[in-house]
């Protein structure tokens, strides 16, 4: 085990524990399926690839259609006592410790009126998200107070958010941007189909400050950023920037596929120490993406010891909620960068 790691800390910039190998190894031992075992693994895609790699250099795994542990392997899990990954989420609710049973209604009106959406664009890092989902978000937010007569803001919605919202006739009023038109305009565009007026919608770069009439504004956030510290300030800071006094939340979605815990904690510390709010929840896999199509132009497709793609929904994202306090500060300056805010060492999905 101890020449596996330092064989990975040599070829690998993320910082690599022996407990990231383990998991590894028990991924493979549920499952042969590359995008199957960075989901299981819970490791960033790119430290999976190189540690399928050096396990194939010694003779560990072999790799045809899938990732195989070879019987000097299957030696290695036994000796470790490895244990294969189990999914042991409750079946009712995927393990998101909500019930949308009774927005059965409004999850069939957003898959109807949905369904000629705009296809996610690799340039703004889009995959949305399932409608399953998206419901979820709103039973969630729900139960923690945040929609019913609440001015509501959606940074960025690929996912449609502020369509179920609207559906839901909940909120006392929205405001959602984005940066593709293609998506402002068909939100533009439910929301007469809905008859639906307290809405605002705007076209606008995350990256820019926010006008100062969306500054101390809103009661609840929701956004669900690029794995970057450029994309947290942007996103998650200037919501904070937007909420209105102490005691309002923000949600956010952060996946594990595109960050180490390394990576988390540099995060965590934003939020907490930065902007000086509280994590509240943290629900795993709450936030399920629907396979985008731009797989085969990816940095993962590169990666991926087996050029087949996913057949399962293999990414997923952890549901944070914040709150705000008496100290709380968001982010207001202005974002100066092109690639980074969407890549770094640990992204690999655009
Ligand atoms: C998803 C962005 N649906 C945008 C909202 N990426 C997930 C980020 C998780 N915080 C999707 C990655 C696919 N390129």
């Amino acid at each position: 085990m101890e020449d596996i790691i330092r064989k990975i800390r040599e070829k690998s910039p993320i910082r690599v524990y022996e407990r990231s190998v383990r998991n590894i190894l028990g991924a493979i031992v549920s499952s042969k399926n590359f995008w199957k075992i960075v989901d299981l693994s819970e490791e960033p895609l790119p430290l999976v690839a190189d540690v399928i790699e050096i396990l194939k250099e010694k003779g560990y795994v072999k790799i045809d259609d899938g990732i195989l542990l070879t019987d000097k392997g299957k030696k290695l899990i036994d000796k470790e006592g490895i244990e294969g990954a189990k999914e042991i989420q409750c079946k009712h609710c995927s393990g998101r410790g909500i019930s949308i049973e009774d927005f059965k209604d409004i999850l069939k009106d957003f898959e109807r009126i949905v369904k000629d959406r705009p296809l996610p664009k690799q340039e703004f890092d889009q995959a949305f998200v399932t409608s399953e989902t998206v419901i979820a978000r709103i039973a969630f937010m729900l139960s923690r107070n945040d929609i019913v007569n609440k001015e509501i803001f959606v940074i960025g919605d690929d996912d449609l958010t502020s369509v179920a919202l609207m559906l839901s006739h909940l909120p006392k009023r929205i405001t959602v941007i984005d940066i593709d038109r293609r998506l402002t305009d068909f939100i533009m565009k439910l929301s007469k189909e809905i008859g639906y007026s307290n809405i605002d919608i705007l076209t606008f770069d995350i990256r820019e400050e926010l006008p100062d009439d969306m500054r101390k504004k809103f009661d609840t956030f929701i956004t669900d950023p690029p794995e970057t510290i450029y994309a947290i300030k942007a996103f998650v800071g200037r919501g904070i920037s937007s909420l209105r006094a102490p005691g309002c939340a923000g949600y956010l979605g952060l996946t594990r596929r595109e960050s180490s815990l390394d990576k988390w904690v540099k995060i965590e510390r934003v939020l907490v120490d930065e902007f000086k709010v509280v994590i509240t929840d943290i629900v795993k896999d709450f936030n399920e993406y629907v396979n985008w199509g731009y797989e085969e132009k990816t940095r993962a497709w590169k990666l991926s010891p087996v050029k087949k793609k996913p057949l399962h929904n293999w990414y997923k994202s952890y549901m944070i909620r914040v709150v705000t306090l008496d100290e709380s500060v968001g982010f207001d300056g202005k974002i100066e960068v092109d690639e980074e805010l969407y890549n770094d060492e640990e992204s690999s999905t655009t």
